[in-house]
């Protein structure tokens, strides 16, 4: 979200910024002018604001897109759409059937409390089922001028905010894809109740209008004034409230909404009339989300023409124009400004055929797979997008990835796949689901996730973003928290994750049924256009695994019929040493990145598959030859962080490589082997069981009781004792090693026992290590300090004095440290990496709580390492 709220509620300052005026006045020349209207308290521009020139000239993409039009007494709704829309030519219109979505109703997660999937959909539920009506609501209640209930909430929903209820629309639709995916009674109560309160609000307001917020803040927005991004904030109510509708069958939902466009397409008019369409559009370089998205998704059930037309004249053409003559140039941008209207560009081409906006589509989405996307396959830094193929530049700052984009991304790749059905918009929709998504809630804490995801060396989820991010002050970084926070990213977090069960199963008509599964998703289907169940069952995968295993079941309801399901083989495989099965005999399959086709009478089947998963690395989207060496690891969809002892700087700038900081990112790769030569698989199974975490109570047993860990000290790799860490904290790691011994570390009841036990630091596979009696010098033991150390003091290795008995106590004392339980657990999918100046543990990004880690390496061959 482009812009922090003002501390002091709004100013009523006009601001306009001389360039724009001119051009105004000028006519001619207005449009090519797309900003980002940021403001700051200073009422300038923030410096990542400037105007985006377009080198395309505005006359030859006017004739594309809509054409300047005002009528200005008579006020038609279709003589104005007929005025914009192009007139023949420039791509013709075109009737296509795209694949559409299985019903939410008719997916279910397996609820298998080691899927990611279902444990993320879990969290989700829980946290919308501890957000309060009354609370969403207060703010409404109080601009509807109705008794308010309980408190209102903080952060971004506070009383003073700009944007608050953007976050009440977002619940709507989360709650609504939740309610459809899990059928939770309590849930549909509640999201019931946030409807009919909206309703009752608008009522009393009784002009269709509906808001947390009052009037005057689209007549800032109308004046090109200070006012945070109000029709943004509409989308998501309206969204929420269609969404209400559409997949929870509330009648009210559509009613709130129609009334509401009544109420804004006056104002639209009405600014038209007064000012000119120009106007209209330079309005528009303030947020506006996805409106011409839900207005045009609201077309599609009332059919009236108004709605159609307020769809298309949100169709920004600052935007889409230049794309639509394939002009590549979006640095700049501000990227979750532009994406929503990127979405509903798409809903353009379903619902009018407008063939163009497919164009537009594709051709934007090439340009940010191309030039702009990190190994997740998301986007953005501070926001926006910069220069093509610079990305280096990018993880010199820390606020990557503003999730939210992520999330509006994914709607992106998957229309695409829907109209195509290539299996490379599945392939970035599975890539961006499992490395941009899933790991965005912080392990099973309801309403705990994050705004930016870092890419750069030494970061961490838990300080994302911070001082200072280039952004204004007080941009959201770290960990929000369920009740204070409520941040964009909140609000598209809340739906991400009610809606894991969206894009698994994809259904076509046609003489047979039809059915696309692209994602491996445990979780059953009910098809019902063939009387068919479809059970989706993924072996959990690990690093010593050469393949990933699914399998489909297939069983009868008793009305089958022939139908034709098609299966991803995922680009990250090979279809050479793929294997799949119908009932245990072989099928040929075609190459990667296509679709295993099988036509049958389904009654009892079982589709087996084995694709061969490996490690391999991809270079940073980066066209400078000196940083052809960056690159990140994945092993197949997962993409892989190394922990790493980093908790940099966080730069604002790109000028110096102070973010790039050496020691943290190298690795070394011998020249021209393969991945394999210098990532190995560290086996959970067996290495998790000699895990230990060694605790002393300070003072002893006569001490404060405060339990203590030995650590490994960050700042120069010593043991310390620190205070016993909370768990998914960094300290986990640095307070946990693997236990062994030539032989026998541990007794038949797990524990630790022997002399000469040595230790390896978690995060440091195969490198180094400290035993806890030194083999070389009997009597010699790690020894926290004195009895009573301060948290950050340092254990020693210190000799036993045999000859002292007094000291032989206090030295017992020091010396004895209780095993615990471990406070951290390899990862199923971990591997070791061998760094120049140490090793690295990798795990999947998506896994990682507050780690420090490191998501592409400086991959050093003997070639380039002098
Ligand atoms: C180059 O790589 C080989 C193979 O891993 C290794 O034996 C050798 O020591 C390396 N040489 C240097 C100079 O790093
Ligand atoms: C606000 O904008 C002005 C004018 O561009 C600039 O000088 C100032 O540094 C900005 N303030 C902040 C807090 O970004
Ligand atoms: C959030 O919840 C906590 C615990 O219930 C409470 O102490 C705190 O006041 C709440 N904050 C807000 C802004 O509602
Ligand atoms: C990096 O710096 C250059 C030159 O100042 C600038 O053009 C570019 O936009 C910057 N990139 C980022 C990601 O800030
Ligand atoms: C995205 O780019 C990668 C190369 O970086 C390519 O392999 C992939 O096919 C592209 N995806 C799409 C959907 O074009
Ligand atoms: C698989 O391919 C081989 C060689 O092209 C062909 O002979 C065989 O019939 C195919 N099997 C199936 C089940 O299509
Ligand atoms: C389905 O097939 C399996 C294996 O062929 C068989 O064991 C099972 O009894 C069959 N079930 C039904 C309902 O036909
Ligand atoms: C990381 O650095 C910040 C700023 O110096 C500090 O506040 C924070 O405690 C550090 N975190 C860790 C885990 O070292």
């Amino acid at each position: 979200m482009a812009r922090r709220m003002r501390a002091g509620g709004m100013a009523l300052v006009v601001v306009v910024v001389a360039a724009v005026a001119a051009c105004l006045l000028d006519g001619a020349a207005a449009l090519h002018l797309c900003t980002d209207r940021l403001f700051n308290d200073t009422q300038g521009r923030h410096s990542d604001g400037l105007p985006h020139l377009n080198k395309a000239e505005e006359a030859t993409w006017m004739t594309l897109l809509p054409r300047r039009a005002g009528p200005r007494s008579e006020f038609d709704w279709l003589a104005l759409y007929r005025s914009l829309s192009r007139r023949g030519g420039g791509g013709g219109v075109e009737q296509a059937e795209f694949l559409s979505p299985a019903s939410l109703h008719d997916v279910r997660l397996d609820a298998d409390g080691a899927s990611m999937y279902w444990q993320g959909q879990q969290t989700n539920l829980e946290y919308l089922l501890y957000l309060d009506p009354d609370r969403l609501t207060w703010t409404f209640r109080k601009q509807a001028k109705l008794p308010t209930v309980g408190e209102p909430y903080g952060g971004w929903e506070s009383p003073d905010g700009q944007l608050r209820g953007h976050f009440t629309g977002h619940y709507l639709s989360a709650a609504a894809h939740m309610w459809a995916s899990t059928h939770n009674d309590a849930l549909k109560e509640k999201m019931t109740k946030v409807v009919d309160i909206l309703y009752s609000c608008q009522k009393n307001m009784n002009s269709g209008y509906l808001a947390a917020y009052p009037e005057s803040m689209f007549d800032l927005y109308d004046q090109l004034a200070e006012a945070w991004s109000p029709y943004y904030t509409i989308h998501k109510i309206m969204q929420g409230l269609l969404d209400q509708y559409t997949l929870a069958g509330n009648p009210k939902g559509l009613e709130i909404v129609v009334w509401m466009t009544d109420y804004f397409s006056v104002r639209v008019k009405k600014l038209i009339q007064e000012y000119s369409i120009q106007r209209h559009w330079e309005a528009m370089n303030e947020e506006t989300g996805g409106f011409n998205d839900v207005m045009y998704q609201l077309y599609a059930i009332t059919k009236d023409q108004k709605h159609l037309t307020m769809a298309h004249l949100f169709d920004k053409p600052c935007f889409l124009g230049p794309l639509g003559l394939h002009d590549d140039d979006i640095s700049g941008l501000h990227v979750n400004t532009h994406v929503p209207v990127l979405v509903g560009a798409q809903k353009r081409y379903e619902l009018v055929g407008d063939q163009l906006y497919k164009e537009i589509a594709t051709f934007f989405f090439d340009v940010v797979n191309s030039s702009h996307t990190f190994a997740t396959g998301g986007t953005s830094t501070m926001e926006h997008w910069h220069d093509p193929k610079r990305l280096v530049d990018e993880i010199k700052i820390s606020s990557n990835e503003e999730t939210c984009a992520t999330y509006n991304l994914l709607k992106v790749s998957r229309n695409l796949f829907r109209w195509t059905k290539e299996g490379k918009y599945a392939d970035h929709y599975e890539r961006l689901l499992i490395n941009g998504i899933m790991g965005n809630q912080r392990g099973k804490e309801p309403g705990v996730m994050i705004y930016f995801l870092p890419m750069g060396p030494g970061r961490s989820k838990s300080i994302s973003g911070m001082p200072t991010s280039g952004l204004p002050p007080n941009n959201p970084g770290g960990w929000g928290n369920p009740n204070a926070t409520f941040w964009c990213c909140y609000g598209t977090g809340i739906e991400s994750f009610s809606k894991l069960g969206d894009s698994i199963y994809f259904l076509e008509e046609g003489d047979l049924p039809g059915l696309y599964i692209i994602q491996y998703i445990p979780s059953t289907f009910d098809w019902k256009a063939a009387g068919l169940t479809v059970k989706q069952q993924a072996k959990p995968l690990s690093s010593t695994d050469s393949y990933f295993e699914v399998s489909l079941s297939v069983s009868s309801k008793g009305d089958a019929r022939p139908a034709n399901a098609n299966v991803r083989i995922p680009s990250w495989t090979s279809a050479d040493g793929a294997i799949a099965t119908l009932n245990g005999q072989r099928l040929n399959l075609t190459s990667a990145g296509d679709f295993l086709s099988v036509t049958k009478l389904w009654g009892n089947d079982t589709l087996s598959l084995q694709f061969p998963i490996t490690l391999r690395t991809e270079p940073i989207k980066d066209d400078r030859e000196e940083y052809a060496s960056i690159q990140a690891v994945l092993f197949g969809p997962h993409l892989l962080a190394g922990l790493t002892h980093g908790n940099q700087t966080v730069s604002s700038s790109n000028d110096s490589n102070a973010g790039l900081t050496p020691g943290v990112w190298e690795v070394d790769a011998p020249a021209d082997a393969s991945v394999a030569a210098w990532v190995t698989p560290v086996s959970h199974r067996s290495l998790n069981s000699q895990l230990v975490s060694l605790t002393q109570q300070r003072g002893g047993s006569s001490g404060d009781g405060k339990a203590f860990v030995l650590s490994v000290s960050i700042a120069d790799g010593a043991l310390t004792m620190q205070e016993a860490p909370a768990s998914g904290s960094d300290a986990c790691v640095h307070a946990t090693f693997r236990a062994y011994s030539g032989a026998g570390a541990f007794d038949g009841s797990g524990r630790l026992q022997g002399r000469g036990v040595t230790l390896e630091p978690f995060d440091r596979p195969g490198m180094a290590s400290v035993s806890l009696e030194r083999a070389a010098r009997p009597g010699c033991f790690v020894t926290a300090p004195t009895t009573s150390y301060l948290p950050g003091a340092k254990a020693q290795v210190s000799c036993r004095n045999t000859a002292a008995a007094d000291d032989d106590t206090a030295f017992r004392l020091a010396a004895s440290f209780t095993q615990a339980p471990s406070l951290r657990q390899y990862h199923p999918l971990s591997f070791a990496a061998k760094g120049t100046e140490r090793n690295f543990l990798l795990e999947p990004l998506q896994s990682l709580q507050d780690e420090f880690y490191t998501v592409y390496f400086n991959v050093i061959t003997n070639s380039s390492a002098v």
